[in-house]
């Protein structure tokens, strides 16, 4: 497959592996490159250090391109977006906020910028400052969410700027990637379809439990806190929302889930730990490598695009 995001990343599929806090580490993000996707490392809270340490463990199991998504509501931004130049890496995500501040930087030592946006706004305002396209991630997906959805954001986004657009939020199998091709993107970004990826170090659990959720296992935390997250209910998700609704501080509400999507990730308590995960969870089945889940969803998208067209034969 050919598209501007096939050309300016050099990879051979138009499939980004999303930035996850935790999930998205070098082993994932290795994997899905040599399978022709672009891997991403999620630097989420982690400190500068880890990162760079990140990037040379992949560098070991890849030649092929890979990214590193900078999560900006880390403290530590600033030096995790400067550690990414210094360590040559290709390509930067962000997301959780606005990356103009690093922007510059990342142009001038040559690093392909990608922001990942929940709005038309800020759209346009990363095409104006340099980006080299943008991921439109409607609210579908799963962790940290805007409120619109990829069925409304992609189009809007695509008809908003000129460079190209990377739909993501329920996107898990050629259907959904064939659906974000005819909304105008060029190329998807998937998150929990990788998360029950063989080469994926999320605890059993955690895994077990995206493949046992329905379409409708999964809340919104946060709502409240201008931090809306999309997880998968548990009792965490139900204390969580009691004390939402009666009305808790922010601080009371933080206590709730400190240390919580690692505890889950890690040690596999889907208890009382934070199990992010998209809408599309109830779509995944079965734990596959990166290798399968690219070629499927390849081979799928184009079936279903073929048929379709059929539609419209005489
Ligand atoms: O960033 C994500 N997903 C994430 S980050 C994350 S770590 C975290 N954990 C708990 C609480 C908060 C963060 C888990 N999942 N996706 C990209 C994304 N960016 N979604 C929404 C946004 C976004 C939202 C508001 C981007 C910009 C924005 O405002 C821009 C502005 O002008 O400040």
């Amino acid at each position: 497959m050919k598209t501007r995001i096939t050309e300016i990343l050099g990879i051979e599929y138009p499939i980004i592996q999303g930035g996850m806090a935790w999930v998205a580490e070098h082993r994932l993000a290795a994997a899905v490159s040599n399978a022709g996707g672009l891997g991403i490392i999620g630097a989420a809270s982690a400190p500068p250090e880890i990162v760079r340490a990140e990037i040379r463990k992949c560098k070991e199991l890849t030649d092929k391109p890979f990214g590193v998504n900078v999560m900006l509501l880390n403290p530590n931004a600033e030096e995790v977006a400067k550690v990414v130049v210094e360590e040559g890496v290709k390509v930067v995500t962000t997301g959780a906020g606005n990356p103009s501040k690093y922007m510059a930087m990342w142009k001038e030592a040559g690093v392909k910028v990608i922001p990942v946006v929940a709005s038309v706004a800020l759209a346009k305002l990363m095409e104006r400052g340099g980006a080299d396209a943008v991921v439109a991630e409607g609210m579908e997906s799963g962790g940290h969410i805007g409120f619109t959805t990829t069925m409304t954001l992609v189009p809007q986004v695509v008809d908003a700027v000129s460079i190209p657009v990377i739909a993501a939020g329920g996107i898990a199998d050629g259907r959904g990637m064939a659906a974000a091709l005819m909304l105008g993107a060029e190329a998807v970004q998937m998150g929990t379809r990788f998360v029950v990826a063989e080469e994926s170090i999320v605890h059993e659990n955690y895994k077990k439990k995206v493949i046992k959720a329905s379409d409708i296992d999964s809340e919104i935390t946060g709502a409240s806190t201008g931090h809306p997250v999309r997880c998968l209910r548990n009792k965490m998700t139900r204390q969580y929302l009691e004390l939402e609704k009666s009305g808790a501080d922010f601080m009371e509400l933080e206590k709730l889930t400190l240390g919580s999507l690692r505890n889950a990730v890690m040690d596999g308590d889907v208890v009382n730990g934070t199990v992010m995960a998209g809408q599309i969870a109830g779509l995944i089945k079965e734990e596959k490598s990166c290798k399968e889940i690219l070629e499927e969803i390849i081979t799928e998208a184009k079936a279903v695009v073929d048929a379709r067209g059929a539609l419209w034969a005489k």
